[in-house]
Formats: structure tokens, C-alpha cells, sequence
């Protein structure tokens, strides 16, 4: 069984999409950030970071330890359910590498810029137009970035569906969606997103934790 610690977020759903795509038992803790539920000695146990999501995997594979492992961030996540289960990894040298680029890219380029982009939009009381004009601009070279990729490609990696389309679709349907100039401009990212969204394990896990 996995304990998957979560939050209603594009981050919590990426881990969610993946539980659910790879067909593992998993319980659901949802967390309330504005309660300050991530800081508890118990969760930062588990995480030192304090963030969502985090796994704690009570059958871990190859190990003898026996002892529950615990896994912080939705790419590690990804990858680690990915390398337990043989799913939405491939093999080959080229198109393995080529895999964990985008999942690179998109948490560590893509994702920030998004959430930059809200916090100085939307969540700060003083608008900063420096920092605004700066965010917007990174938001749509990241948005045209996954555009010429799926302009060339099915998925983010070729014709096989992995896990750097898993970690890319709630950023594009959540994040992207909040930002003006949205899918509708980016047809091959919109026709990317109605695919991998009418997979029923996404759709299960577009719904954890609500
Ligand atoms: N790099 C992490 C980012 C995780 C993250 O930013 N989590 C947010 C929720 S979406 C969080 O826990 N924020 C609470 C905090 O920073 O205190 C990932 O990809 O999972």
C-alpha cells in the first residue's frame, strides 16, 4: 500500500494521475496549507522540505529492509512509480533520456514560471509590474515550448506516452488555463491535453484529492 500526502493542486494531481495510471493501492491525506498542516513534525518526518506531494510506499520493492520509504516531489514520485511498476518509461537509451529532459523541463522550467506568474498576478496585494511583465513573458516562451514539441510529436517524447506527459498535463490544464492566451492559441498542446484528458486514469486523478 502507498500513502499518497496531497494537496488540490498541479502538483498533487500529477502524483494522483500517476497512482492512478500505474493501477497501485493508495490511501489519500489531504493537507490545508493555510493551516500550516505541511509543518507538523509528522509530515516534515517524511519530507524535510515541507511540500506536497509526498508518497511513504509501505512495500518497497528490492529492499530488505522492510521499513516504509517515503518519496518528496512529483517528479521523484513519478519517476520512482515508473521504475517500481516497468510503466511509462522507456527503455531505449535515447527516448529514457529524452524522457527525464521533459520531466525536467516542466518542473523545473515550465512549473516555477506558472507559479511565478500567479503569485505576481494574482496572489501579491502590491502589483509589481517589473516582476509581472517578467513572468508573463517566461509563461508564454514556456507555453510555445511545449507547442513546437507536440507540433512534432504525439507526446512530449515521440509516439509513446510517458511520464513527462503525466507531470506536463495539469500544468496545462490547470496552470495554463489561468493565463490569458491559453490552449485555444496552442492547437497541438490543446489537442495533446483532449487526448491524455479522456484517459480514464487521469480523469481519476484529476479528482484526488477533490
Ligand atoms: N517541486 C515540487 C513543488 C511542490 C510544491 O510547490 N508544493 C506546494 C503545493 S503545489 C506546497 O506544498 N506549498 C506549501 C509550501 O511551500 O509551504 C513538486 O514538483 O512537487
Amino acid at each position: 500500500m502507498i500513502d499518497l500526502h496531497t494537496v488540490a493542486t498541479a502538483n498533487g494531481y500529477k502524483a494522483s494521475i500517476m497512482l492512478e495510471e500505474v493501477g497501485l493501492p493508495y490511501t489519500v491525506r489531504e493537507y490545508d496549507l493555510v493551516k500550516g498542516e505541511n509543518f507538523t513534525p509528522e509530515f516534515l518526518s517524511l519530507n524535510p522540505v515541507g511540500r506536497l506531494p509526498a508518497i511513504v510506499d509501505h512495500d518497497v520493492s528490492g529492499d530488505t529492509d522492510g521499513k516504509p520509504l517515503s518519496v518528496y516531489g512529483s517528479a521523484a514520485i513519478l519517476i520512482y512509480l515508473a521504475e517500481k511498476t516497468g510503466q511509462l518509461l522507456p527503455r531505449t537509451t535515447r527516448a529514457r533520456a529524452k524522457t527525464f529532459e521533459w520531466v525536467g523541463i516542466v518542473s523545473g522550467d515550465v512549473g516555477p514560471a506558472y507559479s511565478g506568474q500567479f503569485v505576481f498576478n494574482v496572489v501579491a496585494q502590491e502589483k509589481i509590474p517589473y516582476a509581472i511583465e517578467l513572468y508573463n513573458r517566461l509563461c508564454l516562451r514556456m507555453v510555445a515550448t511545449l507547442e513546437q514539441q507536440l507540433a512534432k510529436t504525439a507526446y512530449l517524447v515521440g509516439d509513446e506516452y510517458t511520464i513527462a506527459d503525466v507531470i506536463a498535463y495539469p500544468v496545462a490544464t490547470v496552470s495554463m488555463k489561468r493565463f490569458p492566451g491559453n490552449l485555444d492559441a496552442h492547437p497541438n498542446l490543446a489537442r495533446w491535453a483532449t487526448e491524455i484528458g479522456a484517459r480514464p486514469a487521469v480523469q481519476r486523478g484529476m479528482k484526488v484529492p477533490r
